[in-house]
């Protein structure tokens, strides 16, 4: 084992032990240290073995197992020794009861496999956030490895030289017996666990996304926002992160924010300025799912930076009218990996939902992602997507074509906005400027998105995503809206807050926005808004654009659906502000600020005339 570590250049004794530690515990036959520049090597044995198949020049096919295709929330804890770390949402759990179970379940799983050991940052290299932001992921699964390459940046240089060699985060991944796990029935023994006060993951049952690869959502939204919560120092949200720069003025913006998952925040990152406003707005990428953000010792300004190096995207509708930019982010040459989409293995073509309006008119060869042929299915099965609705691609960052310059620099970005979002079918307009703080942080926690049949919800009824960190959140919302609180009041310059809402439908079921390159338009708008070159419109939830300060010009939207959009319903309003209400009152310890936002905007609805 020694000789492997030495090989490997591994010095740092405190990952060593680490190392040596699990390699025992699991049974892995070997242990193999990986870096980025065992892409290529690892690439040919991954095409070797079956694990991935040719999908063009130098792009690649995967598919998970067919009961492991999605994070899995009912499954995924948060464990520490401290009860009042518990909230609604994190599934808390005791940290010893936790580790004993997950040692049980990982102990020999990994007899005659490889064990792969990933040094990695969450963080461009030298960021005030690094020493947060290493980690060591270790797995049995090579795929995985591949991803990590691709999603992080990876390299024993990360974690031999820290200033603490303790301070990394130790992230366990077994994938277990797939075919065996009981996934999704009473005896499903997966557990995806953060030890957040000991900064240790242990996910054992999955080979899939966020469950395996343990830099992207384990440790980049949950043990980091315990460590911001910990340390006092930041946040780490589900969030996209672009800069808009204005050729004529030269200014450049920042804007980070949060919708839930599958809402948009990959699009609206790789967005292109629509053509008419194409000359003097330029949009750039720097992040589509999470942001840390922090106060600058030296300027006392809000930072942000995106502690990912890569893209987990969603398939689904990405084609040339929706996200000519993520296209191209996976053309031939990039390296990416696609999982679980349609696949054709003589022609090496791939296909998903939405790529094209209707599927590839031969399906002679066509595989869907489950590898059945499409020509061999039953008329009762032909309706069935040929492609996961979760499938994804996986590429690096400076693959995406609008990708930001500056987005390897230590220092980050100011941040000049913070925007939220969900999938609400009605109620919310096309953007709402919040006034302050505390109205902003009231929003966040209230967002939702509309109960679907798949949610379980009832009608009308938001399934509430806090600060579209539902799923993620790693210890007590009351505690986390103080933190918040805290960490961006404590900003020279405060950020404008806005909720936007691309996603209001009509009777008819139609989107009433066309979204995509037009969301660049309320956001711009936002932009004016906070420099003061506009003023808006203000009611009782905020302010909102009149019709003629935003840019409409080239805007495919008839007068009555744009009135709709840029309309308060009151009476809706009300309904919502009860269920808020409700919501609110299970948080334990929720700052009285938010208590009061929530009173001023009840109370200014009341004063509102209706309709
Ligand atoms: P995660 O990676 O799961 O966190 O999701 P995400 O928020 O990055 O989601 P993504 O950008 O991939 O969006 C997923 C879905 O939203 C796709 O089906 C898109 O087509 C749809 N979508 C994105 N932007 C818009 C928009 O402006 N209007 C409409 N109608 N749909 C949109
Ligand atoms: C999400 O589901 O919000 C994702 C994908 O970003 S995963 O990494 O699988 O969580
Ligand atoms: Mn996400």
């Amino acid at each position: 084992m020694d000789n492997v570590l030495d090989a490997a250049g591994l010095t740092n004794p405190a990952v060593r032990d680490y190392v040596k530690y699990w390699a025992e515990l699991t049974g892995a036959e070997r242990i193999e240290v990986v870096s980025a520049a065992d892409d290529a090597r690892l690439i040919a044995e991954c095409l070797e073995a079956g694990e991935l198949d040719p999908a063009g020049d130098g792009l690649y096919y995967s598919r998970s197992y067919h009961k492991d295709t999605a994070r899995s929330e009912e499954r995924t804890v948060v464990a520490t020794s401290t009860p009042t770390d518990k909230g609604l949402y994190n599934n808390w759990r005791d940290a010893a009861e936790m580790t004993a179970l997950q040692k049980e379940n990982m102990r020999g799983a990994s007899a005659g496999k490889t064990m792969y050991v990933i040094p990695y940052l969450m963080a461009p290299p030298g960021n005030a956030l690094a020493p947060w932001a290493t980690g060591v992921e270790l797995t049995d699964c090579r795929t995985v490895v591949l991803h990590m390459i691709r999603m992080a940046r990876v390299g024993v240089e990360y974690v031999n030289d820290l200033a603490d060699p303790n301070q990394f985060v130790r992230a366990v991944h077994v994938t277990g017996d797939l075919e065996n796990l009981g996934q999704g029935t009473p005896e499903d023994s997966r557990y995806f666990v953060t030890v957040a006060d000991e900064r240790t993951i242990l996910h054992y049952g999955s080979s899939y996304g966020g469950n395996a690869l343990l830099g992207k959502i384990a440790h980049g939204l949950r043990q980091a926002a315990y460590d911001g919560w910990a340390s006092k120092k930041f946040l780490a949200e589900q969030y996209m992160l672009i800069g808009i720069h204005d050729k004529e003025t030269g200014k450049d913006y920042h804007i980070c924010g949060g919708f839930p998952s599958a809402s948009g925040k990959t699009n609206l990152a790789m967005m292109l300025a629509p053509d008419v406003l194409g000359d003097r707005y330029h949009v750039s990428f720097y992040g589509d799912d999470i942001a840390w953000l922090w106060v600058d010792e030296a300027s006392g300004k809000l930072y942000g930076m995106n502690p990912e190096y890569g893209v987990f995207g969603v398939a689904k509708d990405t084609n040339e009218g929706t996200n000519p930019t993520a296209l191209h982010s996976i053309d031939e040459g990039s390296g990416a990996i696609f999982t679980n989409i349609a696949y054709n293995p003589t022609t090496r073509e791939v296909w998903w939902e939405g790529r094209t309006p209707e599927p590839p008119a031969d399906n002679t060869g066509w595989l869907d992602w489950k590898g059945n042929a499409i020509s061999e299915r039953t008329a009762e099965r032909a309706d069935e997507p040929w492609a996961h609705p979760n499938s994804r691609f996986t590429t690096t960052l400076d693959n995406v074509p609008n990708i930001a310059s500056d987005y390897n620099a230590a220092a980050g970005v100011p941040i000049d906005a913070i925007i939220f979002g969900g999938r609400t079918r009605d109620r919310e307009p096309l953007i709402r400027a919040i006034h302050d703080l505390a109205e902003g942080v009231y929003d966040g926690l209230t967002l939702g998105a509309e109960a679907t049949a798949a949610a379980e919800g009832k009608e009308g009824v938001l399934r509430y995503d806090p600060m579209s960190n539902r799923p993620f959140m790693a210890y007590g919302e009351g505690d986390y809206a103080q933190h918040y609180l805290d960490v961006v009041g404590a900003a020279k310059d405060q950020p404008i807050f806005a909720h936007v809402n691309w996603f209001q439908r009509g009777e008819d079921g139609r989107f009433l926005w066309p979204g995509y390159r037009d969301n660049l338009r309320p956001l711009l708008w936002l932009l004016q808004l906070k420099n003061g070159e506009v003023k808006g419109r203000e009611t009782a939830v905020g302010i909102i654009p009149t019709e003629d300060e935003l840019h409409l010009d080239g805007v495919d939207i008839t007068p009555e659906d744009l009135n709709t959009i840029l309309t308060i319903n009151v009476p809706r309003w009300k309904q919502e502000m009860a269920n808020r209400e409700e919501h609110l009152s299970q948080f334990e310890r929720l700052p009285e600020a938010i208590w009061e936002a929530h009173r001023r905007v009840a109370a200014n609805l009341e004063n509102e005339p209706e309709g």
